[in-house]
């Protein structure tokens, strides 16, 4: 049998959390044959719901579950993960300032990447999925300078999988049939959806692009990107509640492809270290169009970009590289 992975889920008692470790639990994160070790993570307020998800994982019998650790010790949750997806932080409240959620998170996340970094397995792979998730996930990284940038992410898979979902309902294809949208840039309203490599398989088998298919520029251009910017506000406003099984969803989607690898001609949308491709400033956590291999991901290369996208692109990185310098002077 194989040996089991150590997977972190931080804030593993919240909403998101609650959605994430069944799945994981289930296989849906490393395939039916990966017996998985959870390691859940959440503050001491937090404690006694956490030992209750964990009571309820007992009771669902998972035969992959080998193992579950629940402690709100980050030394503890960390030891040996191999994998550590970030849900926990500290969400805006009602009249808060911008300044002041992001000065919470950046020590959270400095004091988390500290933890991975002794703590977790060599080679662990990080996913950081609070918000804001671009940002906190560059804290982690300037915070964890002996795990490789590779091996940091967040993620920006919902977008990509709502991008997907609109096209779907749009051109009443089955979501299975598209593939290659984008998210570029920021998980926030600035991210561009981008449809102009995506393309439609017809039950014919051909291939069509989905521009061609929609046929309506201006819906492309306007209500399909605005729709998919705003979607958590529509969760939220009828749900009273942020998305989470979509969130625990797309989260899994994220990690499987990138362990296990994305299809030939298939990629995904993942927020990565920006290394200056496309003109993106080097140094910014952004999501970019990815293939993944052997458990690496790297940047679709040679994508054209018309003027209207290059804009898009530039607006959503001026917002984070904003982000970037409200954080660090957070940390001074
Ligand atoms: P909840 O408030 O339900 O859960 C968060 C949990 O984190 C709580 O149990 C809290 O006690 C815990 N926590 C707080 N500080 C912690 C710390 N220092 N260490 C460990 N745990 C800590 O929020 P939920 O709806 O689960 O959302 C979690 C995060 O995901 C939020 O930041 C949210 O904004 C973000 N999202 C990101 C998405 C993405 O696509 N990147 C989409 C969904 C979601 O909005």
């Amino acid at each position: 049998a194989q040996n089991p992975v150590r997977v972190l889920v931080t804030g593993a008692a919240g909403q998101i959390g609650y959605a994430l470790v069944p799945m994981i639990a289930r296989g849906v994160l490393l395939g039916p044959n990966q017996p998985v070790i959870l390691h859940m993570l959440d503050i001491p307020p937090a404690a006694e719901s956490l030992n209750g998800v964990k009571m309820e994982l007992v009771d669902a019998a998972f035969p992959l579950l080998k193992g579950v650790v629940a402690t709100t010790d980050v030394a503890e949750a960390c030891t040996g993960v191999n994998i550590a997806i970030m849900v926990g932080g500290f969400p805006r409240k009602e009249g808060m300032e911008r300044k002041d959620v992001m000065s919470k998170n950046v020590s959270i996340y400095k004091a988390q990447a500290s933890a991975l970094e002794k703590h977790a397995a060599a080679n662990c792979k990080v996913l950081v999925v609070a918000n804001p998730a671009n940002t906190n996930a560059l804290i982690l990284k300037e915070f964890a300078p002996s795990i490789p940038e590779k091996n940091i992410s967040c993620l920006t898979r919902l977008d990509h999988n709502r991008a997907l979902g609109q096209i779907s309902e749009r051109l009443n294809v089955h979501v299975s049939e598209i593939k290659n949208v984008i998210i570029w840039g920021n998980h926030s309203s600035t991210q561009y959806p981008d449809v102009n490599h995506a393309t439609v398989k017809l039950p014919s088998g051909e291939e069509k692009s989905v521009r061609e298919l929609v046929a309506d520029d201006a819906w492309l251009n306007g209500e399909f990107i605005s729709t998919v910017q705003q979607r958590g506000a529509a969760i939220i406003k009828a749900r009273k509640f942020s998305s989470a099984l979509s969130a625990a969803s797309a989260a899994c989607d994220h990690i499987r492809d990138w362990v296990l690898g994305t299809p030939e001609g298939t990629w995904v949308s993942m927020g990565v270290y920006s290394d200056g491709s496309y003109n993106v400033p080097a140094g910014l956590i952004y999501s970019f169009p990815v293939t993944c291999q052997n458990g690496e991901w790297s940047i679709v290369q040679g994508l054209s970009l018309d003027e209207f996208s290059r804009k898009k692109l530039d607006l959503t990185a001026e917002e984070l590289t904003e982000e970037k310098a409200l954080a660090y002077s957070c940390l001074s």
